[in-house]
C-alpha cells in the first residue's frame, strides 16, 4: 500500500512538472525568458529512472541516475517541435533524447526510449550537443561532438581526450543513419550543417581548435565546403568570425544551431567564452552574414545578446548559457532553447524583426573602453537633442 502511495505521489508530481504553467518575462524588449525552464532531469520519465514494479522495488527507490537535460537541438518538423536532448546520466554519459511539445513552449515529454545509432570507429566515450539541419538534399542531418580518450595521452593522464564531429541523418528521427566521422585535421567540437549547398557543395561551420579545451591558433568559426557528406572531409578551413581580445570571445567561439535565412541575411546564433577567476564564462551572441557571401558577416552587436541570469548561473557548470537549437516559426517567431551551466533547458522567444533590428542597430564592438564611451555618447546626444 505503501509503495503504491509513493508511486502515485511520484506520478502526480511528475505530471504536475510536464504541465505546468509557463510564462515569458519582459528582458528589455529584444526577447522574453520564459519564467521556468522547459527541461530539466525530473523531466525525465519515470521508467528511465525506476523499476515501477511494487514486487522488486517495495521502497520504490531510484535504479537510474539522471542528471542534467541541457544543450538541445531543435527543429519544427512537420507541425511538430521537437528537441534532440543532451540528457547526462549521473555517470557523466550524456546520450540524445527527443522531447516533443504541442506549440514549443510547454508540455514537453520526453519520447519513450532514448536515440541510438551505430557507432563508427572506436566506440565513442561520450557524445553532446547535436545541431539539427534540415538540409535542401531532403534529409535531417545531426552533427554532434564524438569524445573518446587521446591515444597519445601519458601513462596515468585520465583528461586528455579528443573531440570530433559525428554525423547522422534520419527522415523520422527514429532510425538514424550513421554517417563517417568528419575528417579533420584539428579537433572539432562546434559543427554545424548550412542548410543549403553553397556552390553545389555542403557547407560546415566549423571550429578549428589546437586540442580539447583549448582553441589556440584555431581563430573562431570556421566556413569549410565538403563535397560528399557520406565521407565528410575539411580541406580549406576559412575563418568566418573571429575571436578578439578581451570581448565576449576572447578564449572561445562556437556556431550555435544552423543560422535561419531572413531577407536581410543569415542570422547566427553563437556561443562566445572568456576565462576569468571564476572559470570559463559562456555567453551567447547573434551576428549576420550576407545573403550573397555566406562567409561575410555584415552585422555583429557589440557584446552578448544572453548572459547568465538569477539560477541560470547555478548548475553542474557554473556561468555557462550554451544554445544548439532554435525554431523560427512561419510568423517570424523565434524560439530560442538555451541551457544554462550544463543543467536544465529554457526558452526564450523573439522574432525575426526585432532580432534583426537588434543585430543592424546595435553597434559593433570598438574594442577599446573610448570607443565603447564614444557609442554611449553618441546615444545621449540622440536622446538629448530632442
Ligand atoms: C564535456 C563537455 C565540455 C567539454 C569541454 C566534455 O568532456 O562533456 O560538456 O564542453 O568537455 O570542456
Ligand atoms: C563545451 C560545450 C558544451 C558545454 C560547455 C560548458 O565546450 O561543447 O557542451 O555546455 O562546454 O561546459
Amino acid at each position: 500500500m505503501q509503495t503504491e502511495n509513493k508511486l502515485r505521489a511520484l506520478r502526480e508530481q511528475h505530471e504536475a512538472l510536464i504541465t505546468r504553467k509557463n510564462s515569458p518575462v519582459y528582458c528589455g524588449g529584444v526577447y522574453e525568458r520564459y519564467e521556468h525552464p522547459i527541461l530539466t532531469a525530473e523531466h525525465a520519465p519515470l521508467e528511465w529512472r525506476y523499476d515501477l514494479n511494487p514486487e522488486r522495488n517495495p521502497m520504490m527507490l531510484e535504479r537510474f541516475g539522471i542528471h542534467a537535460a541541457f544543450n538541445s537541438g531543435a527543429i519544427l518538423w512537420q507541425g511538430r517541435y521537437l528537441l534532440c536532448v543532451r540528457v547526462e546520466a549521473a555517470d557523466r554519459k550524456s546520450f540524445f533524447a527527443m522531447a516533443e511539445s504541442p506549440n514549443g513552449r510547454d508540455n514537453w515529454r520526453f519520447w519513450p526510449r532514448p536515440v541510438s545509432f551505430p557507432e563508427y570507429g572506436e566506440p565513442a566515450t561520450n557524445v553532446y550537443d547535436m545541431r539539427l539541419t534540415a538540409h535542401e538534399d531532403g534529409w535531417i542531418y545531426g552533427i554532434f561532438c564524438v569524445e573518446r580518450p587521446d591515444p597519445d595521452r601519458a601513462p596515468g593522464d585520465l583528461s586528455s581526450a579528443v573531440a570530433a564531429a559525428g554525423i547522422v541523418r534520419t527522415k523520422d528521427f527514429v532510425s538514424w543513419e550513421r554517417l563517417p566521422d568528419l575528417n579533420s585535421r584539428s579537433q572539432q567540437r562546434n559543427v554545424v550543417l548550412h542548410p543549403e549547398f553553397v556552390n553545389g557543395k555542403y557547407a560546415l561551420y566549423t571550429r578549428p581548435q589546437d586540442g580539447f579545451i583549448d582553441a589556440g591558433s584555431g581563430g573562431g568559426i570556421g566556413w569549410s565546403l565538403v563535397d560528399d557528406i557520406t565521407n565528410a572531409e575539411v580541406k580549406e578551413e576559412k575563418i568566418i568570425n573571429v575571436r578578439h581580445y578581451h570581448t565576449i570571445k576572447e578564449v572561445k567561439n562556437g556556431e550555435g544551431p544552423a543560422p535561419i535565412k531572413t531577407d536581410r541575411g543569415w542570422l547566427h546564433l553563437a556561443h562566445g567564452v572568456r576565462g576569468c577567476a571564476s572559470g570559463l564564462r559562456y555567453v551567447l551572441y547573434l551576428y549576420v552574414t550576407s545573403l550573397e557571401d555566406p562567409t561575410k558577416v555584415i552585422a555583429e552587436p557589440a557584446g552578448f545578446f544572453m548572459a547568465p541570469g538569477g539560477e541560470e548561473y547555478i548548475g553542474d557548470v557554473m556561468n555557462v548559457l550554451f544554445c544548439n537549437g532554435w525554431i523560427c516559426e512561419s510568423d517570424g517567431s523565434v524560439l530560442i532553447y538555451y541551457a544554462s551551466s550544463d543543467t536544465r533547458m529554457h526558452l526564450a522567444t523573439s522574432n525575426l524583426e526585432r532580432l534583426l533590428d537588434y543585430c543592424f542597430n546595435t553597434a559593433p564592438d570598438g574594442y577599446t573602453t573610448a570607443d565603447t564611451v564614444r557609442r554611449l555618447n553618441e546615444l545621449i546626444d540622440l536622446n538629448t537633442k530632442q
